[in-house]
C-alpha cells in the first residue's frame, strides 16, 4: 500500500472561488484522491485558506475591515464552494491559527540557527505619503524579464518570475497612486544560492515530473538563485520571532506551505491521534504531491523544499509538483480585477457542481492554457454526458424494466460480440488507470466515454428490440453486457462524477462501498431500483442568461459608477439623520417590495413604508436599529403615510 500526502494550493482568504481557480488546482487533485482512495491507498487531502501577507492587508483596507474580518468571510465562503463542488479534503485549515504560528516561526528559528538566514539592511520601495514600505502587491510596475505591466513587488504573472522589486520599472504605489521612493530598511533573506548544489541534484532526479514544471524550474536554476527576503514591514503575518524585530512579519510565502504541515498536524489531532501527521511528513517512503497552478512552481519547487531540506526533522520532500497551465474565459484571460471570471458560488446558484467538475476534467489545463465558454458547456453535458453515457443507462435500464421487469441474470455463456466488447472494456480500464496515475484527466474523460460509445454500438448491433420477438435470452444477454459495462463506468467515472455515479450505482443496486479491484467482479444477476435520467440537458436560454450576465458584469464594469453633482456642506446638514428602532414591521398586501415598519425615537413613534421587503423578512429586522431620514416630506405610499426613510444600500 502506498502512502500518498496530497495538497493543493491553499487558496487566498481574500476573495471567493473561481473556476480558474479550481480547474488548476483543486478539481485534479481531488480526482487524484479519489482515485487513489479507490486503489486502497493511504492518501489524505490536506489544504486551507492562505490567510497573511499583502493579499489579505491590502483586501481589509479596500473594504476597511480588519484583515480578520475578511479571512472569517472567505475562508468560509471558499469552503461552501469546494463544498457544492464535492471537492473533499481530509483537512482545510487556515494559516492564521496559532499553531501555524508557532511552527513557521520554529521553521525560520531553525534556518537561522543554520545560517540559513541572513539578517541585511537593503533599500526599498517608500510610500512617502503613507509613510510605509511597499512590497509584494502594494507595489507594480512593468516586468523587467518580460516588459508586461501590471508587475507586482514579487512575482510577475505573465511570465511567472520572481521579481526584485528595486529591478520594477515606472513602479507606482497601489494605495496612493504615487511614485515611491527609495529608502532602506532592515530584512531577513534566505540564502538560496547555499542550497543551489542540493537542489540541483535532487532536481535532476524528477525526470519525471511535468515538461512545463522541469522547464521553468532549470530555466530559473541556470540563471543563478539570489538571496529573497523573507520578512516584510506589514502589520499583518507571523512576527518575525527575534529580538528587535518589531512591526516585522514573515512573507506570506514563507509561512503558507508551511500551512501543508500545519494543516495536517489540525488533522491528526481532530482524529485523536496528535502524532500521525509524523507519519507522513516524516516518512521518506510518503509522495508528498503538491497541486497547483503554474504561477506557483517557484515557491514549490526551489523555496518550499529548500526550507524543509535544513530543518532538524527528516522531512520529506515532494515527490511531485503536477502543476497545471491556466483556464481562459470565452477566449480571454481570465482577471478577477476585471471581474472577468466564474464565480463558483454563482455558478451553484444555477447548476449542479458535478456539471462543472465533468467539463473542467474535459477541458483541464494539463499541459497547456485551455478555455472554458458557455456553449462549449452546455455541448458537453448535452451531446456527451446525455447523449452517450445517460443514453447508455437510459436505452438499458427502460428496455430492461419493459420486458424484464428490471431483473436481469448473467448469461451462461457469452457469444462473440458480447465477449469482445467486455474485453475492450478491459483494456480501456487499464489505460484510465494509467491516465489517473499520470493525471491525465482528460485522457481518463475520452477513455470513459469510448466505453459508453462502445455500449451504444453494441446495443445497436445486437438489436434487443428484434431479438427480443424470438430470442429473449439474447435480448437479455445484451442487457446483461450493457449493465456490466455501466457498472464499470461506476467505478471508473467516480472520482470525476461521484454523485452520479453513486446514484447509477443505486439503481442497479450495488454497494456504495467502491474499490477499483472489484472492477473485474462480474454481477451474478442485476435487479434494477428507482431508474431515472442519469443527467438533465442544458436549455438554450440557460446559456443565454450565462452569457448575458457575463456580459453585464463587463459592461458594469466599464462603466463604472455613474456620480450625482457634488453639493454643499450646507445642503447636507439639512437632512436630519437619526438612529431608530424597528418596533413592529408587517408586508403591505399587494406589494412584494414594500414592507410597513413601526419605528421608536425616545417617546416618538412613527410609521415607514420602505422598499425592503425583497431582501428581509418583517420579523428579522423587528428590534434591529437603523438610521433613518427624518425630515423627508411624509409621502402616502399604497394607502400608508410614510413619515421617514429608511436608509439601506445593496452589498
Ligand atoms: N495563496 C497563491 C495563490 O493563491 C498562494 C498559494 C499558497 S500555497 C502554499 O496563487
Ligand atoms: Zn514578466
Amino acid at each position: 500500500m502506498e502512502k500518498i500526502l496530497v495538497t493543493s494550493a491553499l487558496p487566498y482568504a481574500n476573495g471567493p472561488l473561481h473556476i480558474g481557480h479550481v480547474a488548476g488546482a483543486y478539481l485534479p487533485a481531488d480526482i487524484f484522491v479519489r482515485f487513489q482512495k479507490l486503489l486502497e491507498n493511504d492518501v489524505i487531502y490536506i489544504c486551507g485558506t492562505d490567510e497573511h501577507g499583502a493579499p489579505i492587508s491590502i483586501k481589509a483596507e479596500s473594504e476597511g475591515v480588519s484583515p480578520r474580518d475578511v479571512v472569517d468571510k472567505y475562508h468560509q465562503s471558499i469552503k461552501e464552494s469546494f463544498r457544492g463542488l464535492e471537492i473533499e479534503f481530509d483537512n482545510f485549515s487556515g494559516t492564521a491559527r496559532p499553531e501555524h504560528h508557532k511552527i513557521s516561526q520554529s521553521f525560520f528559528l531553525n534556518l537561522l540557527k543554520k545560517g540559513f538566514i541572513t539578517k541585511k539592511t537593503t533599500k526599498q520601495w517608500f510610500d512617502q505619503k503613507l509613510g510605509r514600505f511597499l512590497s509584494d502587491r502594494y507595489i507594480e510596475g512593468i516586468c523587467p524579464y518580460c516588459g508586461s505591466e501590471g508587475a507586482r513587488g514579487d512575482q510577475c504573472d505573465n511570465c511567472g518570475k520572481l521579481i526584485d522589486a528595486l529591478k520594477l520599472k515606472n513602479p507606482i504605489s497601489k494605495i496612493s497612486g504615487d511614485t515611491p521612493i527609495i529608502k532602506e530598511t532592515t530584512h531577513w533573506y534566505l540564502d538560496l544560492p547555499k542550497f543551489e548544489k542540493e537542489l540541483r541534484e535532487w532536481l535532476e532526479t524528477k525526470k519525471y515530473w511535468k515538461d512545463n514544471v522541469r522547464n521553468f524550474i532549470f530555466g530559473w536554476l541556470n540563471e543563478g538563485l539570489i538571496d529573497r527576503a523573507i520578512t516584510r514591514d506589514i502589520d499583518w503575518g507571523i512576527p518575525v520571532p527575534v529580538e528587535n524585530a518589531e512591526g516585522k512579519v514573515l512573507y506570506v510565502w514563507f509561512d503558507a506551505p508551511i500551512g501543508y504541515i500545519s494543516s495536517t498536524m489540525e488533522w491528526a489531532k481532530n482524529i485523536g491521534d496528535p502524532d500521525r501527521w509524523k507519519d507522513y511528513w516524516l516518512d521518506k517512503n510518503t509522495k508528498l504531491i503538491h497541486f497547483l497552478g503554474k504561477d506557483n512552481i517557484p515557491f514549490h519547487t526551489i523555496i518550499w523544499p529548500s526550507m524543509l531540506m535544513e530543518q532538524d526533522d527528516p522531512y520529506v520532500l515532494p515527490h511531485d509538483v503536477p502543476a497545471n497551465e491556466y483556464l481562459n474565459l470565452e477566449g480571454q484571460k481570465m482577471s478577477t480585477s476585471r471581474n472577468w471570471t466564474v464565480w463558483v458560488n454563482d455558478y451553484l446558484k444555477y447548476f449542479d457542481g458535478e456539471l462543472l467538475r465533468y467539463v473542467l476534467a474535459v477541458n483541464a489545463p494539463e499541459t497547456k492554457d485551455s478555455d472554458f465558454n458557455w456553449k462549449d458547456f452546455q455541448t458537453r453535458i448535452n451531446s456527451e454526458l446525455n447523449n452517450i453515457l445517460g443514453n447508455l443507462a437510459n436505452r438499458t435500464f427502460v428496455f430492461s424494466e419493459k420486458y424484464f421487469s428490471g431483473s436481469i441474470k448473467k448469461p451462461d455463456h457469452l457469444s462473440e460480440i458480447s465477449q469482445d466488447n467486455l474485453n475492450k472494456a478491459n483494456e480501456l480500464v487499464d489505460q484510465i488507470h494509467e491516465s489517473y496515475i499520470k493525471y491525465q484527466v482528460r485522457r481518463v474523460v475520452k477513455l470513459i466515454m469510448d466505453i459508453a460509445r462502445l455500449g451504444n454500438k453494441y446495443f445497436d448491433e445486437t438489436q434487443p428490440w428484434v431479438t427480443i420477438k424470438n430470442d429473449p435470452e439474447l435480448a437479455e444477454e445484451t442487457l446483461y453486457v450493457c449493465s456490466e459495462l455501466l457498472r464499470i463506468i461506476s467505478i471508473a467515472f467516480s472520482p470525476i462524477m461521484p454523485r452520479s455515479m453513486k446514484v447509477l450505482r443505486q439503481m442497479m443496486k450495488l454497494p456504495d462501498k467502491l474499490a477499483w479491484k472489484n472492477l473485474g467482479v462480474q454481477m451474478e444477476k442485476i435487479s434494477l431500483n428507482n431508474v431515472k435520467p442519469l443527467f438533465r440537458k442544458i436549455e438554450d436560454k440557460e446559456i443565454e442568461e450565462q452569457i448575458r450576465i457575463l456580459k453585464q458584469k463587463q459592461i458594469e464594469e466599464e462603466k463604472g459608477v455613474e456620480h450625482k453633482p457634488e453639493i454643499e456642506f450646507d445642503e447636507f446638514l439639512k437632512l436630519e439623520l437619526r438612529i431608530v428602532e424597528i418596533v413592529a414591521a408587517e408586508k403591505i398586501l399587494k406589494s412584494n417590495k414594500l414592507l410597513k415598519l413601526k419605528i421608536r425615537l425616545n417617546g416618538e413613534s412613527r410609521t415607514v413604508v420602505a422598499g425592503i421587503a425583497a431582501s428581509y423578512e418583517p420579523k428579522e429586522i423587528i428590534g434591529k436599529k437603523v438610521v433613518m431620514v427624518m425630515n423627508l416630506k411624509p409621502r402616502r405610499v399604497m394607502g400608508v403615510e410614510s413619515q421617514a426613510m429608511i436608509l439601506a444600500a445593496h452589498n
